[in-house]
């Protein structure tokens, strides 16, 4: 069998090891291994020169864009946010308006929007989908995000489906400041030093050990578990290497995850 093919063969079996880890995650036995880069134990074949590059992330760590529009209606309370984190990005608040018409309902475009009639008139011309983003990648068809503003946002922002919240328990400092109004960096970082220490087991325990200058909390801003994991694999069989990506989904219940989508990169 050619190299290239047994290359991918591992990185498949590579994102099955990746569905137990998010699994025993999403119980809360045993010391989670999100985020670390892994593992010493798996191996696809046993030959000397294949090895296997796997991390498996929260991709609730992340703000979901997708939350920015329900039901074909822009969200107010989660457009706040998102506005939040290009603050402090220190990118256009008008990317947010794009990103919204991008996906609302209507073709009325917002003040610092597009909509079809914007794309329509490109080089190379196409209308606004008008509905949730199903990639991270489409968002390069949307006004104003350029490939300079996709490096500064992606490592901040993911494409889930539906209304996927933050887990407070894995959101880096900027994504807990745009879910939080009024949350200084420093409460962020103390924030994160707590939850190293112990976990936020509860919306009601967060709210506990939230500090004080935070006000106006709404518990269905967030979560503290995750039902979605990113699996990134880097594959080399003898002299072929392949990179690939999957999203894992647990389902409401805490399912056995499952592959919602998995490429080759
Ligand atoms: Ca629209």
């Amino acid at each position: 069998m050619a190299a290239i093919a047994q290359a991918e063969i591992a990185a498949r079996a590579a994102v099955d090891w990746a569905r137990e880890v998010a699994y025993d995650d999403s119980l809360g036995n045993a010391p989670s291994r999100i985020g670390e880069n892994g593992p010493g134990e798996f191996k696809a074949f046993p030959e000397e020169d294949s090895t296997l590059d796997i991390t498996v992330d929260d991709a609730q760590g992340k703000f979901n864009l997708n939350t920015l529009v329900t039901q074909g209606k822009p969200s107010a309370r989660d457009i706040i946010m998102f506005k939040r984190l290009l603050t402090q990005l220190k990118l256009p608040n008008e990317l947010a308006d794009a990103v919204v018409d991008w996906m609302d309902e209507d073709d009325l475009p917002l003040p610092g929007g597009a909509e079809s009639a914007y794309y329509l008139q490109l080089k190379v011309p196409y209308r606004a989908a008008n509905r949730q983003l199903s990639h991270l990648g489409e968002l390069a068809m949307v006004k104003g995000y350029t490939p300079e503003v996709l490096k500064e946002l992606s490592p901040y922002v993911t494409v889930l489906p539906g209304r996927a919240l933050v887990n407070v328990n894995t959101a880096v400092a900027p994504v807990l400041i745009a879910v939080f109004n009024g949350m200084p960096l420093n409460a962020a970082e103390s924030l994160i030093a707590s939850r190293k220490s112990a976990r936020f087991t509860s919306v009601a325990n967060l709210r506990e050990r939230l500090p004080k200058i935070v006000t106006g909390v709404v518990d269905t801003d967030f979560v503290v578990e995750s039902k979605y994991f990113t699996v990134s694999v880097i594959s080399s069989f003898k002299h072929a290497k392949i990179r690939a990506e999957a999203l894992l989904g647990l389902g409401e219940k805490n399912y056995w995850p499952l592959v919602l989508w998995y490429k080759v990169t």
